[in-house]
């Protein structure tokens, strides 16, 4: 594949730098295979202090920024406070900030220029909700959450799509590998017919959703699974074993 395998976590509200720190060692004399690269998202208040502990190896994510540069936004960091502190990604429309923050699609979109326009990675999130599987329109659901980002991305090449069902994220209801293959092979096609076959060829589409230790090698086989982004497991040393699932 010419796609780089992508192992994200996403610490989310967790730790302290007592636990991140012990965290950072074990992931700093980790091996991390040359064809993985690997993101760690941090809790907006240590992105400085995770930043200056990882070695170079790993890179460091924000959980979430503002739409713009500066200003009276009580509380938001923005794209470039982010990048000031060393930090290359943010993760962008996570289902927690969508359905427990009311995030809409229209302000992940802005989120989405403007980290790109000020030189930040992103890995934006989309996923349907349990209803909306049963009711059979998780396509419908992922393409307009897709349309969304992609109507505000220019450079395909700083982007990650990570596809987290909303009923597998933290419920230790994992999507089987052909569930999320099945959905992963539909948004690239989406990609082909929407953006371009060059971009649907190159762009990383990661799953997540109680991603584990157990569970990583047989969802980093399939075709179209080009990697994690990995929550609760993340926090523990079996994030190295997801780090190597296919090594
Ligand atoms: C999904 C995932 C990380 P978890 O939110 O983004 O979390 O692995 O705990 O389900």
């Amino acid at each position: 594949s010419p796609r780089k395998f992508f192992v994200g976590g996403n610490w989310k509200m967790n730790g302290d730098k007592k636990s991140l720190g012990e965290l950072i060692n074990t992931l700093n004399s980790a091996k991390v295979p040359p064809d993985t690269e690997v993101v760690c998202g941090a809790p907006s208040i240590y992105l400085d202090f995770a930043r200056s502990k990882l070695d170079a190896k790993i890179g460091v994510a924000a959980q979430n920024c503002y739409k713009v540069a500066k200003g009276a936004f009580t509380g938001e960091i923005s794209p470039a406070m982010i990048k000031d502190c060393g930090v290359e990604w943010v993760i962008l429309g996570h289902s927690e900030r969508r359905h427990v923050f009311g995030e809409s699609d229209e302000l992940i979109g802005q989120k989405v220029a403007h980290a790109l326009e000020s030189g930040l990675g992103v890995i934006a999130c989309i996923g349907e909700k349990l209803d909306e599987r049963e009711a059979g329109i998780t396509e419908k659901v992922v393409f307009a959450q897709t349309k969304v980002i992609a109507d505000n991305v220019k450079d395909w090449s700083k982007v990650v799509i990570a596809y987290e069902p909303v009923w597998a994220i933290g419920t230790g209801k994992t999507a089987s590998p052909q569930q999320a293959q099945e959905v992963h092979e539909k948004l690239r096609h989406w990609m082909a017919t929407n953006v371009s076959e060059a971009v649907a060829k190159s762009v990383r589409i990661i799953y997540g959703g109680s991603v584990t230790g157990a569970s990583c090698k047989e969802l980093g086989s399939q075709k179209d699974v080009d990697g994690f982004l990995v929550g609760g497991a993340s926090l523990k040393p079996e994030f190295v074993d997801i780090i190597n699932a296919r090594a």
